[in-house]
């Protein structure tokens, strides 16, 4: 690996050769490679860029892709520079979605001011969330403007996925009441901006009315009203209807985001909430990762079933040693 501050710098000036090996970097799980990736984030604090990071989910073959595809080149379109990454925190892919996938963003993939970096193939335990947010980071020390940060529908990779980003788009297909009741609430509440895609052809008349459902619902609960709720809208990334509007509703967030201090407020909750998972994760990688760990587990595994101890006296006993022997 080169000089880390020269890459850093090169990742600074959009150089996309020195924005892809920065982040394999920082995908990679080599202790050497990690203490790499460490000086190059630390390097690109210098810089104070901020780019509108928009979290994107939505259940397979909802449309994330094309609409990537063609919200990506009507930004790129404005003269606007796009990046876009993937979290998925699933060993197997969710539904056989390949996040990120470039043969379905064609156009955008060829465009200039446009950056698409895949999930990486190769999913090891742990790490995924670290990897994303640290992509997040490079890309926006590069200078992009908008970075689209695409998951599945799937619960946890929305979590994580809301927790790196300002504004989270939820794509919904036209009648989805059925299928709202299977998504997590919780998820319908994550989201700032409610698209439901696929409002054309004969799915056209649904969509419309699956918008006014939601936004008669929307007016009529307390909870609404108290803590504020997604906006909707409809659209068809297939035909590029409805992006201006999708645009102007997430630029609009993001000013009165701005004016009312939620925007900085959120980002230094996220750096608070990230430090505390990484002393999690760090805590149960070191664990894990001293020599003998492993037999000292299984020995007790087997003494709980054959001498009936209890298992949490054993795992009390196992953590103190631990503790007790890593002292100072
Ligand atoms: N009619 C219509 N079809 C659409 C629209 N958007 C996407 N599709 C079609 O829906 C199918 C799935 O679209 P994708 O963009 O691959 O969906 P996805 O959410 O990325 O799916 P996964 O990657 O499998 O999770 C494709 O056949 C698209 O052409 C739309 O706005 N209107
Ligand atoms: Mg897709």
């Amino acid at each position: 690996m080169e000089n880390i501050a020269e890459l850093a710098k090169s990742v600074m000036n959009a150089d996309r050769r020195a924005l892809s090996q920065a982040i394999t970097l920082i995908e990679s799980s080599r202790d050497d490679h990690r203490i790499q990736a460490m000086e190059l984030m630390d390097h690109l604090r210098s810089s104070d860029r901020k780019a509108i990071r928009v979290g994107l989910s939505g259940t397979p073959g909802v449309g994330k892709s094309t609409f990537i595809e063609s919200f990506g080149t009507y930004l790129t379109g404005m003269g606007l520079r796009v990046a876009v990454l993937a979290v998925d925190p699933s060993s197997i892919r969710s539904g056989g979605s390949i996040l990120g996938d470039k043969t379905r963003m064609e156009r955008l993939a060829r465009e200039p001011n446009a950056y698409i970096r895949p999930s990486p193939s190769q999913t090891h335990l742990g790490g995924v969330a670290r990897r994303s947010r640290e992509a997040v980071a490079i890309c926006e020390a590069a200078g992009f403007d908008t970075i689209l940060v695409e998951t599945v529908g799937v619960g946890q990779s929305e979590i994580e996925a809301a927790s790196m980003v300002d504004l989270f788009v939820l794509l919904l297909l036209p009648n989805a009441g059925d299928e709202l009741q299977g998504i997590k609430k919780g998820i319908l509440e994550m989201a700032d901006l409610v698209l439901i895609n696929k409002a054309d052809g004969h799915l056209k008349k649904d969509a419309e009315k699956s918008l006014r459902d939601f936004q008669g619902a929307k007016n009529y609960t307390i909870e609404a009203q108290n803590f504020g709720s997604p906006d909707f809208l409809c659209c068809s990334a297939l035909n590029r209807e409805g992006l201006v509007e999708v645009y102007e509703r997430i630029f609009e967030k993001r000013e009165l985001l701005h004016k009312n201090g939620h925007w900085i407020e959120n980002r230094q909750n996220q750096q608070k909430q990230w430090l505390r998972m990484l002393v999690d994760e760090e805590l149960q990688q070191r664990f894990h990762h001293q020599p003998g760990i492993q037999e000292k587990i299984e020995i007790l595994e087997e003494e709980i079933i054959s001498q009936n101890k209890l298992p949490s006296i054993c795992a009390e006993n196992l953590l103190d040693d631990w503790f007790t022997n890593n002292k100072g």
